[in-house]
């Protein structure tokens, strides 16, 4: 189908609004403008992302957002979409019934088959037990910001669009005739909105016409002659999932998006439920959004009608000029962004466009800057998609997502994915950004403290393999995946490296219940062997099957890797926690006892570590996608080549098992992995890997994992998790701040040793980060030169005791809050000296 803009601007604007209702959208690249020329430079900064030609797909689009509201922009010429989305956009709604009330009376029956050997009895008796009913809600956009724009005839020429994640501005320019054609768009966090301006260098040559729609539930007004009102709810369609009817449902959630438009001379007016713009010098596009949505159980996750708070903050908004929105927005952004610098020398500096870097990147060639672009994207888009103040965490998707039913509901899938959301957001130095996923993860205590009931009988709160903006915490929607109940444990790594971080003890008495409150659901599930020690039993390994030695398979063990080193991470950190606020001698007592008495990790036949407790690796997928029994190495810390060698390097077994090919986030897992086993080359490789163009969108599990043109993580499809795990991968090459030691002069404190660049590959031989965090409260700078450490800054951000580390040699530091210390090699010494 074709649009004809040369007919839409000879048309009255009535007819407009039949002829473009008549004609589809989203093929605006077709008639006239077939051939866009493309300008041959960008503009040279080495934090912007260019390309020189339109958007095809969603995935050249380019991401926006002020942590809550977000925007895909696609930059045709005469066709601009911002595709929405608010981050409490949600399908569904609450599930209080979510759980089978009775399913722990099937755990005798479970434990007895597992205990007997008969693993496929215990498979099939979980799968008909432990898991409750469908899981249907998901996260969806908010709809499309559409301006149709009225356009002389003649070719397109020195188009260009970009992203400058230096300043979180995205922009698109083009020259038809003698006249430059510019338009501007950002997400500002001060002031809640989505902002666009478009001009032109020839006055009166700004026309468009602006719509807001959805693909679902909306129905647009205009109000006055400037503003559009879309409202709606986020019920369910009947819809066909994996072969299953899903009947319509009411949906829990209003929303309300509004956006109004200011122009400079020229004539704004409301035609039906459009705004039409012509003959201006210039205008400006202001949207502002709301929900219904809380993150509040009690609330049953229902808040205020948005309609009053949109309308105040739009016409706050549309009070302030675009300068003063501007540069309001870059000044609360560079805030975020600039506290962390990396800079590699910069060896072939590409005047390519960062698609074409990608795609040579893949292909071999030598681009360190497009490493230190992909490292610094993963922090633009966590600053975009994950503001303090956010009402929810960043999804799978960030915020950035296009349709109903989008991939893995792009939620809070508890068995890796959620977790990695946040691996960089303490170590990339973004750390107020991980309160939303703190406040998400206290928000299951409660529908949580059912599911323990529910499935364990248990005391305490559980969440088993995913969540969602509903408080969704039961097993469920397959096997074996879904009776995973490690998701908990797992989240609660959040709430303590906050503080591990931080040392805000005000916010550890506070968030120490929720840590508590999912010890005690381990402390009670674990079973103790006829050798008196204890594990979990079932136990899963997410996602990925077993094959016994004689040929019997299933999903569910007695002594799964991951279920014990999650334990032994939540006991460590909250035996740790215990110690530092003193409020609960006797449940820490009860952790170190338990802790104690964990059946230690098991080295199997090949030298790998055994997933499942028992030396069956060897006959499963050799290649899963999950890395799960390595969470001890990363990102949990039961395991670290100084301390453990011997786990160490069966982790390192383990890993060249699985091989390197995989999806996004795996690959972003593995680089994490790689650095901890200290192998920087290695971590290296799979970075380069991680940045091979994907232009595929089609789900791919067992590998095809990479970048695409705009920069998102292919999983594929698109899941942000690739992105933010390989900033974190980045930061361990560089700094690890994990390893612990007893402090005898303040024995209730956690002490960590810094260890400067524990894994820097050797392709990065000269370089420095500088701003990265370490646990202990420390922001600590480095420089290195010919694979060697010159010299590094520390400073305290509440940190007073750490031991700096560089190989194997150590040296004490104390600082007071605000004090720096800087550490050199001075004739082959680490020497510590005054800043
Ligand atoms: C798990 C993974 C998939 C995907 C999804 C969001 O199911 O195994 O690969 O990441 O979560």
């Amino acid at each position: 189908m074709r649009r004809d803009f040369r007919l839409v601007s000879a048309l009255s604007d009535a007819a407009c609004v039949v002829v473009l209702m008549t004609c589809g959208l989203g093929v605006a690249q077709e008639g006239q403008r077939d051939s866009v020329q493309g300008r041959d430079h960008g503009s040279g900064d080495p934090l912007t992302l260019w390309y020189k030609s339109p958007s095809k797909v969603w995935t050249d689009a380019l991401a926006i957002g002020n942590g809550r509201l977000g925007a895909m922009v696609f930059g045709m010429p005469e066709h601009e979409r911002l595709q929405l989305n608010d981050i409490t956009v949600w399908s569904g709604g609450p599930e209080p019934n979510q759980n089978r009330v009775d399913a722990y009376k099937a755990l005798p029956a479970i434990r007895k088959a597992l205990a007997d050997g008969d693993w496929a009895a215990a498979n099939t008796l979980v799968g008909q037990n432990m898991l409750a009913g469908a899981y249907d809600p998901s996260y969806e956009t908010l709809g499309d910001l559409n301006l149709d724009f009225t356009l002389p005839a003649g070719a397109v020429t020195e188009y260009w669009r970009w992203l400058d994640i230096g300043r979180a501005v995205s922009g698109v320019e083009f020259k038809i005739g003698g006249d430059t054609y510019r338009r501007e768009s950002f997400a500002s966090h001060p002031d809640g909105v989505i902002v666009t301006r478009i001009t032109c260098s020839r006055p009166g040559a700004v026309g468009f016409m602006l719509r807001l729609s959805r693909v679902a539930s909306a129905k647009t007004v205009a109000q006055g002659s400037d503003t559009l009102v879309m409202t709606g709810n986020t019920d369910l369609p009947e819809r066909t999932i994996r072969n299953r009817t899903v009947k319509a449902l009411a949906g829990n959630l209003d929303y309300e998006a509004q956006a109004k438009v200011r122009a400079k001379g020229g004539t704004v007016k409301a035609v039906g439920d459009t705004i039409v713009v012509t003959g201006a010098d210039e205008a400006t596009v202001t949207l502002a959004a709301g929900t219904t949505y809380v993150l509040d159980y009690d609330k049953n996750y229902r808040g205020a009608d948005p309609h009053p708070a949109v309308a105040k903050t739009l016409a706050a908004a549309s009070a302030k000029s675009y300068g003063a929105l501007l540069a309001a927005h870059e000044a609360d952004y560079k805030k975020l962004f600039d506290r962390v610098k990396f800079s590699l020398p910069d060896v072939t500096a590409s005047p390519e466009t960062t698609d074409q870097r990608i795609k040579n990147y893949g292909d071999g060639a030598k681009d360190p800057a497009l490493a230190v672009l992909y490292y610094q994207m993963g922090r633009y888009l966590l600053i975009a998609s994950s503001r303090e103040d956010n009402p929810l965490p960043t999804n799978s998707q960030g915020i950035w997502g296009d349709g109903l039913d989008l991939p893995w509901k792009a939620d809070y899938k508890a068995n890796i994915n959620y977790q990695m959301f946040y691996w960089s957001s303490e170590t990339a130095n973004l750390s107020e950004l991980h309160m939303p996923a703190i406040r998400l993860d206290a928000s299951v205590v409660k529908p949580g403290m059912a599911t323990a009931k529910a499935y364990y009988d248990a005391p305490g709160w559980a969440l088993a393999f995913t969540t969602n903006a509903w408080g969704w915490t039961a097993p469920g929607d397959g096997m074996p995946y879904g009776a995973f109940f490690g998701g908990g444990g797992w989240m609660m790594q959040d709430v303590w490296e906050h503080y591990a971080f931080t040392r805000d003890k005000a916010y550890l008495a506070k968030y120490y219940p929720v840590m508590k409150g999912s010890a005690e659901f381990y402390l009670s599930i674990l079973q103790e062997g006829k050798d008196g020690l204890l594990s979990t039993s079932p136990s899963l390994s997410p996602e990925n099957t077993f094959k016994t030695d004689t040929g019997a398979q299933g999903g569910v063990s007695d002594n799964s890797a991951i279920e014990r080193e999650i334990v032994w991470d939540l006991f460590t950190n909250t035996i740790a926690a215990e110690r530092v606020l003193s409020v609960d001698a006797e449940f820490r007592a009860k952790l170190e006892a338990a802790k104690a008495k964990l059946r230690p990790l098991e080295i199997g036949k090949a030298g790998q570590l055994e997933e499942w407790g028992h030396d069956w690796d060897l006959n499963g997928d050799l290649h899963h996608r999950h890395v799960s029994h390595l969470y001890g190495a990363f990102p949990g810390w039961e395991i670290s080549p100084l301390r453990t060698p011997e786990l160490a390097n069966a982790v390192r077994k383990s890993l060249e098992m699985r091989g390197d090919e995989s999806t996004g986030w795996s690959n972003a897992w593995k680089i994490n992995l790689w650095a901890h086993m200290r192998d920087g080359d290695h971590a290296y490789k799979i970075l380069s890997s991680q940045l091979q163009l994907v232009t595929t969108s089609g789900t791919n599990y067992s590998g095809g994992g990479g970048t695409y043109g705009n920069m998102f993580d292919a999983h594929p499809p698109f899941q942000i998790d690739g992105n933010f795990g390989s900033t974190s991968g980045i930061d361990e090459m560089v700094l690890q701040s994990g390893d612990r030691y007893e402090d005898a002069a303040s024995p209730n404190e956690d002490r960590y040793y810094i260890d400067l660049l524990p894994a820097v590959p050797s392709a990065w031989k000269t370089g420095s980060l500088h701003g990265l965090r370490a646990r202990g409260g420390f922001v600590v700078d480095v420089d290195w030169k010919d694979g060697k450490m010159v010299s590094a800054r520390v400073t305290s951000v509440g940190g007073t005791r750490a031991k700096l580390r560089y190989g194997s040699v150590a040296t004490d530091l104390e600082l007071r809050s605000g004090q720096s210390a800087r550490l050199a090699m001075v004739e082959g010494k680490l020497s510590l000296m005054a800043p």
